[in-house]
């Protein structure tokens, strides 16, 4: 078993960064690497592109969100929660250039009739991109709206043919030190690793959640989880796992990684809801990233009627 340290888990009100030198620096180093791979749709991608800038992606543009006022691209990746990282939310922006997206695997496994690996460059070339803006709300009590660009989870799940017994989904994210640096300290890391989530099969099916390569229009910033990573928007955000390896179908409730950690503050279920607080802070408002005032958190974080009936005969005090 994991002992695990007490850590100062609560949010601290930080300020935005604005500008991010590091960004580019990134950018760059990561144009290096891509040279390197050969005949990848994503590599050829990124060397098209002369100046220091994320590889653009091809989607389709969606009414999801298109009244929401967006965050700026650089509030988004620059205020970060990626443990393998660092806590600190300046921090895997500044980091992140050690993650080498491409090439990458993802496995589809478990209770499926048709085990597949899909690699990065499946999603991109052979799926109908979409972007969808939605809202992002961490348990710490921020939040933000983001245009993030992928394919719905349901479509990935739906290739490998789920058997009856299929009930829940399993995530996980990627274990290499040498591309995570906290995963080099073993039990003194900041949490143990691999993170892992998980969904209700009906969850993960549901049309809103969805599986992101990109944002603002172009690959994901390695910080945000790239080069593929799970949205889940009336959650709170710690659902949304990054850098996925495997999708697995199982029969049993999966373990999560925060409920592992915490199990009295964090449950599996984690929908956004206002009434129930945290243990250790009110959920009943929330602090949109930029902006001075608080606005009051939306039950299931704005997507009610989208999700609400998956949760009917449960008991949100409970099942959190
Ligand atoms: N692998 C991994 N996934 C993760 C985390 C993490 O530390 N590691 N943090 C989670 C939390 S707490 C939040 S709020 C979101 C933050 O996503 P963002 O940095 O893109 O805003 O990622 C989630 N996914
Ligand atoms: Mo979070």
């Amino acid at each position: 078993m994991y002992t695990l340290k007490q850590k100062n888990w609560k949010i601290s009100e930080n300020e935005i960064t604005s500008e991010n030198l590091f960004n580019k620096r990134r950018d760059f180093l990561k144009l290096g690497a891509a040279a390197l791979v050969s005949s990848s749709v994503v590599a050829e991608k990124l060397a098209a592109v002369e100046s220091v800038k994320r590889a653009s992606l091809d989607f389709k543009k969606t009414l999801y969100g298109k009244d929401l006022e967006l965050n700026s691209f650089d509030q988004a990746s620059t205020y970060n929660n990626f443990y393998e990282f660092s806590l600190k939310k300046d921090a895997p922006a500044k980091l992140a250039h050690t993650l080498k997206p491409n090439p990458w695997d993802i496995e589809i496994h478990g209770e499926v009739q048709k085990p597949m690996h899909i690699s990065l460059d499946d999603i991109v070339s052979s799926y109908p991109l979409e972007e969808r803006i939605y809202r992002f709300r961490c348990v710490e009590g921020w939040s933000m709206v983001v245009p993030w660009i992928g394919v719905t989870l349901a479509h990935l799940i739906k290739k490998a043919k789920p058997t009856s017994k299929a009930k829940y989904v399993k995530f996980t994210t990627m274990l290499d030190p040498e591309m995570f640096p906290d995963q080099k300290r073993g039990l003194f890391g900041n949490i143990p690793y691999p993170y892992v989530e998980g969904l209700r099969i009906d969850e993960a099916m549901n049309d809103l959640t969805f599986m992101a390569v990109g944002m603002y229009g172009k690959i994901l910033p390695n910080q945000n989880g790239a080069p593929i990573r799970l949205v889940v928007p009336w959650k709170y955000g710690f659902k949304s796992i990054k850098s996925i390896v495997s999708i697995e179908l199982v029969e049993k409730e999966p373990l999560n990684t925060w409920k592992l950690i915490n199990a009295r503050e964090y449950g599996f279920y984690a929908n956004v809801n206002p009434e129930v607080d945290h243990p250790r802070w009110s959920q009943a408002k929330e602090r949109k990233l930029g902006s001075f005032f608080k606005n009051k958190t939306m039950m299931f974080n704005g997507y009610e009627e989208e999700v609400g009936h998956m949760y009917k005969n449960m008991d949100l005090r409970k099942y959190i």
